[in-house]
């Protein structure tokens, strides 16, 4: 079965002020369109991967034949890394969306950094360094919580680690709106962070 575009959970506007809604058309029809038109064609003659979820898809790259593995890195960590990130954010200015986090992930975010403030610090400046490409990810490992970023479209799934959250840094997702300035994109991107649905994924990192 081909992999399929998710809809949005909301409008292509919920996310103003903080994410244009040019840029949501673009990333969402666009963007991540492509990456899974691109996993499709690699899978063609390749059914018993094809069955697999993407996330399922990209956690094992072994299984995957090498004339394809850096396609498939590439397009399936697109459609997965997306996939995960629309589900994270949500309508900005209402309950639950943006301000400071709620449940465990708050309970651990202050045990691990200190406080919220600190958190975002941390990610802000690790993820605003990640050279060209790439992501900031938040995972859960031997513990503890921990910020990573990857180049490219490469998931922390395939070093065996589950996304809490991730934001996006390529320019595709905030050239439009904030040009060259990746730290306020960073720094707004938390108004829109969906905290029920980080917890509900913290859950799953915990196991
Ligand atoms: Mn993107």
């Amino acid at each position: 079965m081909a992999y399929e575009l998710p809809p949005l959970p909301y409008d292509y506007n919920a996310l103003e002020p903080f994410i244009d809604v040019e840029t949501m058309h673009l990333h969402h029809d666009k963007h991540h369109q492509t990456y899974i038109t691109n996993v499709n064609a690699a899978l063609a003659n390749h059914p018993n991967l094809a069955a697999k979820s993407v996330d399922d898809l990209i956690s094992d790259l072994n299984a995957v034949p090498e004339d394809i593995r850096s396609v498939v890195r590439n397009n399936g960590g697109g459609h997965s890394n997306h996939s995960m990130f629309w589900t994270i954010m949500g309508k900005a200015n209402s309950s639950g969306i943006g301000g400071q986090p709620s449940g465990d992930i708050a309970r651990q975010i202050s045990a691990d950094f200190g406080d919220f403030e600190a958190f975002k610090k941390t990610f802000n400046e690790t993820t605003a360094k990640q050279f060209g490409s790439g992501w900031g990810w938040l995972v859960f490992t031997g513990g503890k919580l921990k910020v990573i970023t990857s180049a490219n479209q490469d998931s922390p799934l395939s070093q065996g680690l589950y996304p809490i959250l991730g934001n996006d840094v390529w320019e595709h997702a905030y050239y439009l709106k904030y040009q060259n300035k990746r730290p306020d994109y960073l720094a707004a991107w938390w108004n829109v962070v969906n905290w029920a649905e980080v917890n509900k994924r913290f859950a799953k990192a915990k196991g």
